[in-house]
């Protein structure tokens, strides 16, 4: 048995990870006016450094791209600058870190878009979601379908933001194709019903996001540029009805354009492994780069995973909330801490930055 472990250094393009364990991006609503992240940000992910790769949170790309209030962007000079604060802090802790670049298409409010515009999708079906915003939970507001003439306007805001993120130092990007987003919506077809090249047919759904890749990839290069599927997840009311012939397809095209990671979404987003069937082998065995596995892992199915050659990075999202120091106590068997639910989404420090690690609540105790 080769007895590959969580804890061994990893190489991942043109960049040596520390471990194979990759923190998953989280989305908890901290941005500061304007949508830029806070210096809060960057002290949240120098704490949890120490992860071989740091996804840092969904970041829209445009005001349209936005589905929750205080979330970050990364399209103004502004943004880019607290950007910048975050990769710095990260890169002083020997961290790696890419940025999630995000559109959630039907998944907004009208509150949240400029001059109260309905929401894009790729067609005129509201999501059945909420989305937080006026500081609650509201309906995802009725979307309108996307032009065809507004497709390229997108693909180049991914390309822009793609390029905002490199000058912000990050050291690549993950294109968002998972939970019901904007890329999502068009890969599913209980989401897309069009009837021009962008729908129908497996291929036709895919143009979206391959466009946006082969732009992403065109201004920052393959060896910068992952990406995140979730080809079975139900997450923000999205459905299909072909998961495994789209995502085959789909997996083949990302192969042949030698994105440096794909990153997978076992099951529903959150939720059970085993919520539709589908082989993700088939995704693993398509794809010859890295493949980051994540949804419902411990370390006993992680390393398992790992040794049975079904993964290369397995991704771990909500331990790393209350466990700043989540590598140390998976490789030493301690016990975990649970996170506040209550300071999940929005608010300042509390519940963000004040876990602390193992030695610190050690020395908190003598
Ligand atoms: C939880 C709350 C808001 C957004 C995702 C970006 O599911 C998210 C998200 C998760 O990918």
């Amino acid at each position: 048995m080769n007895d590959k472990t969580l804890f061994e250094p990893y190489t991942l393009g043109s960049l040596t990870l520390s471990n194979r364990l990759v923190m998953a991006p989280l989305t908890r609503n901290r941005a500061g006016a304007g949508f830029v992240p806070q210096q809060l940000t960057a002290t949240y992910y120098a704490q949890r450094a120490s992860a071989g790769l740091l996804i840092a949170e969904a970041t829209q790309i445009s005001q349209q791209g936005q589905g929750y209030q205080d979330t970050p962007g990364i399209y103004t000079a502004a943004q880019i600058e607290g950007w910048r604060a975050v990769t710095d802090a990260v890169h002083a802790e020997g961290g790696r870190i890419f940025l999630q670049l995000w559109h959630v298409g039907r998944v907004s409010h009208v509150d949240l878009q400029q001059n109260g515009a309905a929401p894009v999708a790729p067609s005129a079906l509201q999501a059945s979601t909420k989305v937080f915003v006026n500081n609650g939970f509201a309906d995802a507001s009725v979307p309108r379908a996307l032009d065809i003439e507004e497709l390229p306007g997108i693909v180049n805001d991914f390309r822009q933001a793609a390029k905002n993120a490199i000058t912000a130092g990050f050291d690549g990007v993950e294109i968002h194709g998972a939970n019901g987003y904007l890329l999502d919506q068009f890969l599913k077809d209980g989401a897309n019903v069009r009837t021009d090249a962008y729908g129908g047919s497996v291929e036709n759904r895919a143009r979206l996001l391959l466009e946006v890749t082969d732009a992403v990839l065109s201004e920052i290069g393959a060896e910068r540029t992952g990406i995140r599927i979730s080809p079975v997840s139900p997450a923000n009311g999205v459905s299909s009805s072909d998961p495994q012939a789209q995502f085959d397809y789909l997996v083949d095209q990302l192969n042949a354009r030698s994105l440096v990671y794909l990153h997978v979404v076992e099951g529903a987003t959150g939720g059970p492994r085993d919520v539709a069937p589908f082989d993700f082998g088939s995704l693993r065995q398509r794809f010859k780069n890295t493949y980051i596995a994540n949804n419902g892992y411990d370390i006993n199915l992680a390393t398992s995973r790992l040794n049975d050659d079904k993964a290369d990075l397995i991704a771990f999202g909500r331990p790393f909330i209350g466990n700043p120091d989540l590598v140390e106590r998976l490789k030493t068997d301690a016990a975990l801490s649970a996170f506040d639910p209550a300071t999940l989404y929005g608010g300042g420090a509390a519940g963000y930055i004040d876990y602390p690690t193992l030695a610190e609540s050690r020395d908190a105790h003598n």
